[in-house]
């Protein structure tokens, strides 16, 4: 129905701490090491910032561009293999950058897995 229409022209929006790794770069594994990052998820992107919401605001108002990720075309899946963790999830990106994500809290990870693959499915591949 109609609203159903709509609500697919509202962009996904969330923010959130999650701990964070990169662990590779261009196809090219990477050390991990864990951060804690507040993630912002908008549109087709996800951004991450080293400290917190204050330091996102910050970089707002100074034009310093976060670190984001182009979710077109990325990949999601749950991951038990690469961290002893509990509650990871990892994305691949297009360009070979893979990230892991994770948190203790059940239902913060699961939300946010959730919210980041109706993204991935919605955006067109390119
Ligand atoms: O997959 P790994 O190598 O066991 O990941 C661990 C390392 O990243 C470790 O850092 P060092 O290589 O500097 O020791 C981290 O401290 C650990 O947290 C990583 O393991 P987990 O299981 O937490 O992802």
């Amino acid at each position: 129905g109609i609203i159903t229409s709509l609500e697919h022209l509202v962009e996904e929006r969330k923010e959130g701490y999650l701990n964070k790794a990169k662990i590779a770069d261009g196809g090219k594994k990477m050390r991990k090491n864990w951060s804690n990052a507040w993630i912002i998820l908008s549109g087709q992107k996800l951004e991450f910032h080293k400290e917190s919401k204050q330091q996102a605001l910050s970089n707002l108002k100074t034009g310093n561009k976060p670190e984001w990720v182009d979710l077109r075309g990325a990949s999601i899946e749950w991951t038990k293999e690469k961290s002893s963790r509990k509650n990871v999830f990892q994305i691949t990106t297009v360009s070979g950058n893979e990230f892991l994500f994770q948190s203790d809290i059940d239902l913060i990870v699961l939300d946010w897995f959730h919210a980041i693959r109706k993204v991935i499915e919605k955006v067109p591949k390119e």
